[in-house]
């Protein structure tokens, strides 16, 4: 691993970009986990991406410039990205000026690290700058190049600059997203002092390989920095992810540039994803993603102090584990689910065998959702809510079940607190059962 690998933070997620405050603590978090890299690329802050063209008013001047300025005084690197991929005309020299004059406001503020990514945006070019540049790969490489050259002109030699290709994933490569050799040209044509994101075969990728990475790579002509969005959960509003840094092996970091990480969308849930970050990271020669998990579990504790009744930590793990990791379950969450389908599952004269072992953990898990709205952190408690909520009303229905079939096991079952309508009611619901993904991730019709 290099001297200089880049660890840290990516403000990358689509919705509400952070506050000062969160972006503060944000920092204090960063610092203690000896995390070295922000980068700031806010899909919904209009100027970085939609409005990419407009500069920053003096009011947004100073709001980032006390966050530059914050995380200097962290000892962490801040990095500027802009997206204007989703209209720029490559061809026209006017739009290279509005980029670099852009760049430069932020230069002005003392930042010497930025970014260009063109990932999410339409991979269709207009014909002036295809009969200019030929291909998307070469369009974007100019552009990333002119800046480039722009800014080592003007900087120091220390300034890192880092681009996001259309196809950032394995999937999308393969699906010849930008282009047929799209990642061949950017690895011929791109500055070698340039650095390149790649999320990992998926977009969300649950596991990364050393091989992945060797062939991309030899065609990128560099090793990539990973942009990963392992704990991610813009795509979900139900869920977060609280769950180990994981499924990546230790021997990848010498691989790569650095592992910058695009976090859960609410700040304050990321503490165990970056403690278990810095963790792998910093790891010598093993890696146990559990006990890290459970490590940073018990500092995060500290944090659930109650104005109601106390929260063990080991209900915070169970609740954890429900949170875990996008196509994994903690193993007492796991264990829970696999406890209530056997209860459930069960034929009637035999259902009393599997009520304990499901009703037991249920009722904890149910209780400590139910605690969340006590927490003293209000922050914590808002960011945890609406998911702890959902949570909680199904463990409600299957506890008011299991003992609804304990007193009278034909009974149908009801609930006043699960009717139609205002229960897993509205258009969202209603779409989601008309068509059913099977475990292959094919799709069909419910009929
Ligand atoms: C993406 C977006 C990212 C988003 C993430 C998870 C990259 C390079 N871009 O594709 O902004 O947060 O998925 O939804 O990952």
């Amino acid at each position: 691993m290099k001297a200089d690998f880049l660890s840290g933070v990516i403000e990358g997620f689509y919705g509400p970009p952070w506050t000062a405050t969160e972006r503060s603590m944000v920092l204090n978090w960063m610092q203690a986990f000896q995390l070295n890299t922000y980068l700031y690329a806010p899909k919904d802050d209009l100027k970085q991406r939609l409005l990419w063209r407009v500069p920053y008013t003096s009011q947004e001047t100073s709001e980032l410039k006390l966050l530059i300025d914050n995380c200097h005084a962290h000892g962490v690197r801040f990095v500027f990205a802009i997206s204007p991929g989703l209209d720029m005309a490559y061809a026209q020299a006017s739009e290279l000026e509005t980029l670099q004059g852009r760049l430069e406001q932020l230069y002005e503020l003392g930042v010497r690290d930025f970014a260009i990514l063109f990932d999410d945006i339409p991979d269709s070019m207009r014909a002036e700058d295809r009969r200019r540049f030929g291909t998307f790969a070469l369009a974007q490489s100019h552009a990333a190049n002119h800046l480039y050259r722009y800014l080592t002109g003007r900087a120091a030699s220390r300034a890192r600059f880092f681009f996001c290709p259309t196809p950032y994933c394995g999937r999308m490569r393969r699906a010849g997203l930008g282009g047929e050799r799209y990642l061949e040209e950017i690895g011929e044509t791109l500055d070698p002092g340039i650095d390149v994101f790649w999320t990992g075969p998926e977009i969300i990728s649950s596991q990364i390989s050393v091989k992945d990475i060797e062939s991309l790579a030899n065609t990128l002509r560099r090793p990539p920095l990973l942009w990963d969005n392992l704990h991610a959960n813009d795509y979900d509003g139900q869920r977060f992810y609280c769950g180990p840094y994981s499924g990546r092996p230790l021997e990848l970091r010498s691989e790569i540039q650095g592992i910058l990480h695009n976090p859960n969308n609410e700040a304050l849930l990321n503490f165990v994803p970056w403690k278990t970050l810095s963790d792998f990271i910093h790891a010598k020669a093993t890696w146990n993603p559990r006990e890290s998990y459970l490590n940073a579990m018990n500092d995060w504790h500290a944090s659930f102090e109650s104005a109601g009744s106390p929260i063990d930590l080991e209900d915070l793990v169970l609740l954890g584990d429900c949170f875990y990791l996008p196509e994994e379950e903690g193993s007492e969450a796991a264990q829970l689910f696999r406890n209530a389908e056997q209860w459930l599952k069960a034929p009637l004269n035999k259902k009393q065998v599997f009520y304990r072992p499901f009703q037991e953990p249920a009722t904890r898990l149910r209780n400590i959702c139910a605690e969340i709205v006590n927490l003293e952190n209000r922050h914590l408690f808002s960011a945890l809510h609406r998911k702890t909520w959902d949570l909680r009303e199904e463990m409600e229905l299957l506890l008011t079940f299991a003992k609804q079939m304990k007193s009278d096991p034909t009974s149908q079952l009801r609930s006043d607190y699960h009717l139609p309508g205002t229960y897993r009611g509205g258009m969202v619901s209603k779409l989601r059962g008309l068509i059913e993904q099977r475990s292959d991730g094919s799709f069909i019709p419910v009929t």
